[in-house]
């Protein structure tokens, strides 16, 4: 019923719709229609009432919920389901265990702040109120070595929609970071279940700082917010359900056959390619300059003889022509 008012509501936003008429559409008492609109307040939608007029629905401030997420909505598998949370450790350790337990591909697991927010390698990341924290439970058939251009996928997705929904300007740094002026404003973290051959399911964990003020940011880091960099929030609904509609069609491009297009959108945002770098792999630290990625993801990476090596995981860092760093994040 909750939803039937909404509903209404959002067919006339910003017009008063009579209790009465509220109440003969929908079969319910004008106080029952009142109690569910008090409901709807404080789940943060901004409600006016006017004993003659009715209630109007103002859009200002668009809640993050499965109905908005949902409302609207064109993507296909993408966000068949949504489970949005409060709070939860990892999203993508509750996507897991909701996959293990059968959960459909498509399913996106969203919470307003985690406590345990994971980068790669166990890396701690800030996840406090503000900002999107998602994982997306995919299953594809593929291998395991196919795997991972899903990460650069899930890059070059999340920096467009960014792009598309804002008037900023990010960009992606191999792997998995998304950057504004240089500072990063988000990361990926995929993470596979399943055999060599075929794997069982991926889950793909977005993190972007949008509406995360200075003081939320870790300290001593080159790390900014969409709201800092633009000056003003950004729309969490808009900017969720445009990165799912963008990892959709690129993933449709990819199971197609057509990688070389996911390489190229991914090339068109990389801030990363042709450009001075520090490696690190494990406890290797080596300079180059990055040249390109290849079909399997990995970052081309000509080092100081002159040698194409090809890197498949570790931390690139960006150096000015002096050599000193210009950006590093770890
Ligand atoms: C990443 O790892 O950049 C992947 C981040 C993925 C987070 C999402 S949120 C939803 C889902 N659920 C999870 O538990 N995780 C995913 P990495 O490249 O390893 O970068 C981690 C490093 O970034 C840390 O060691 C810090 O240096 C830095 N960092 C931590 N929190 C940050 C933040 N909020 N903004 C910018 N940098 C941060």
């Amino acid at each position: 019923m909750k939803e039937r008012i909404l509903e209404m509501l959002l067919s006339r936003k910003d017009q008063f719709v009579s209790g009465e008429e509220m109440s003969s559409l929908l079969g319910i008492s004008r106080a029952g229609i009142g109690k569910h609109v008090t409901k709807l307040r404080e789940e943060g939608y901004r409600i006016e009432s006017q004993t003659r007029l009715g209630h109007c629905l103002h859009r200002e401030h668009i809640p993050l919920n499965s109905f908005e997420l949902k409302h609207k909505l064109p993507t296909k598998s993408l966000g068949c389901e949504f489970v949005v949370l409060p709070e939860v450790i990892s999203t993508n350790d509750m996507a897991k265990e909701l996959a293990r337990n059968g959960a459909a591909a498509g399913t996106v697991v969203i919470a307003k702040r985690q406590t345990g927010g994971r980068g790669r390698l166990g890396r701690e990341w800030v996840s406090p109120n503000g900002g999107i924290w998602m994982s997306i439970i995919l299953r594809p058939r593929i291998s395991l070595r196919d795997a991972a251009i899903y990460t650069l996928l899930t890059g070059a997705a999340a920096a467009a929609a960014i792009n598309g929904v804002t008037a900023l300007r990010s960009g992606i740094k191999w792997p998995n970071d998304i950057l504004i002026n240089g500072k990063k404003v988000g990361g990926v973290l995929t993470e596979v279940v399943g055999e060599w051959q075929s794997i069982d399911f991926l889950v793909i964990g977005i993190g972007i700082n949008a509406n995360l003020q200075w003081a939320q940011l870790p300290v001593g880091l080159e790390a900014s917010s969409l709201e800092i960099e633009a000056g003003k929030p950004v729309e969490l609904v808009r900017l969720i359900q445009t990165i799912l509609c963008r990892l959709e069609e690129l993933e449709q491009e990819l199971l197609e056959g057509n990688r070389e297009a996911v390489l190229n959108e991914w090339r068109k945002l990389a801030v990363c390619l042709n450009c001075a770098v520090t490696v690190k792999e494990h406890n290797n630290l080596w300079l180059g300059t990055s040249v390109d990625i290849n079909s399997d993801g990995a970052l081309v990476v000509k080092n100081a003889e002159g040698n194409l090596v090809k890197v498949y995981s570790g931390d690139v860092s960006l150096r000015s022509e002096a050599g000193n760093l210009v950006f590093k994040i770890q």
